[in-house]
């Protein structure tokens, strides 16, 4: 089901006499009716590839090389640290071997060099591109498994899924780690202000992934562009699982710019610092009165600072919104 900007097309008088809405306005048109064209024989609706399962090891894996990754960097991943470029450099790493294109991007923020990794799959319409990204920084007070381990993870292992399965999706797909989001979602901001209004309008959507594995997790879906959000909340009814829309407001995420710039945006959260409600502790399990995240931004926030389940649900959820809405 591919993603349409809601672009109005304008359509010939005689079309709209055809289909009858001038006849319903009255309005006098002296148009000579065009000859009926052909009927186009029906293309062979070849079914949609479904999105392949995504193995919540390969995702943990991702993780503990993020948190080897601080450990051996001062503990953090963080904007002009030299964590964040290791952590960069591995992601482009299994990229590259995997065929994408790749670039990076470097900007400057609060006296440091920043960087974001694209990432290309080769093929598709090059006018209609969807992109799936997360930011791959960490505050300074820790390595950032959860925050935002877990989305880069789960993007980087959706776009390796893409390519392991040799999917041709109909969209062009552009993978995305931003830098510097803890320091104001600055490297998605450069990004969107950065590309050519041109190359902005080929993009049918931005989809988000930033903190999806919280320890004591919600199930929150964007509520921005309502095709998006019914892909999420399609998919988690079909596991039976609960979902609430994300009412921390806009702005909260990288996906703010491309919002701003008028793409069609969504995504999902497992929750921050906000305390969990009995009546949430009561569809999803885990603790009430508890955050749903009692590391974020903390020392703690490590591989032990992760739900698996929460991990794998998102991650699957992530794959199928990709397939369903490049196909
Ligand atoms: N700003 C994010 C965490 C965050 C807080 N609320 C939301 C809502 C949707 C996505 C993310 C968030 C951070 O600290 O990276
Ligand atoms: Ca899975
Ligand atoms: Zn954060
Ligand atoms: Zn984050």
């Amino acid at each position: 089901m591919p993603l349409r900007r809601t672009r109005l097309r304008s359509r010939p008088a005689a079309a709209l006499l055809a289909g009858g809405l001038l006849t319903a306005l009255h309005v006098p048109v002296a148009v000579a009716a065009e000859p009926a064209a052909p009927a186009a024989a029906p293309e062979a609706r070849v079914a949609p590839e479904q999105a392949p399962d995504i193995p919540v090891a390969n995702v943990k894996a991702h993780l503990s090389q993020f948190q080897s990754i601080a450990a051996a960097n001062g503990g953090n991943r963080a904007h002009g640290r030299p964590g964040y470029r290791a952590s960069l450099d591995y992601v482009k790493g299994k990229l590259d071997a995997a065929g994408f294109t790749t670039s990076i991007q470097q900007f400057s923020a609060s006296g440091g060099t920043g960087y974001n990794l694209i990432a290309d799959w080769p093929g598709g319409d090059p006018n209609q591109v969807l992109m799936a990204g997360a930011h791959l920084d960490s505050v300074s007070s820790g390595p950032g498994i959860n925050d935002n381990g877990t989305g880069s993870a789960a993007v980087l292992e959706t776009a390796l899924a893409v390519a392991r399965s040799g999917y041709q999706p109909r969209e062009h797909l552009r993978f995305s780690w931003w830098g510097a989001e803890e320091l104001g979602l600055v490297g998605s901001r450069y990004y969107v202000s950065n590309l050519p209004s041109a190359e902005r309008a080929k993009l049918t959507g931005y989809l988000n992934f930033d903190m999806i594995g919280s320890p004591n997790p919600g199930y929150f879906v964007y509520d921005d562009d309502p095709q998006i959000e019914k892909v999420f909340k399609d998919f988690y009814a079909g596991l039976g699982v609960a979902t609430e829309i994300e009412t921390e407001g806009d702005g909260r995420s990288d996906h703010a710019a491309f919002k701003s710039a008028g793409v069609p945006v969504g995504g999902l959260f497992t929750g921050a610092s906000r305390t969990k409600s009995s009546a949430q502790a009561a569809k999803w399990g885990g603790t009430a009165g508890l955050p749903f995240d009692r590391c974020y931004h903390s020392s703690c926030d490590t591989t032990s600072n992760v739900n698996d389940t929460a991990l794998d649900r998102n991650s699957d959820a992530l794959a199928h919104a990709v397939w369903t809405l490049s196909e």
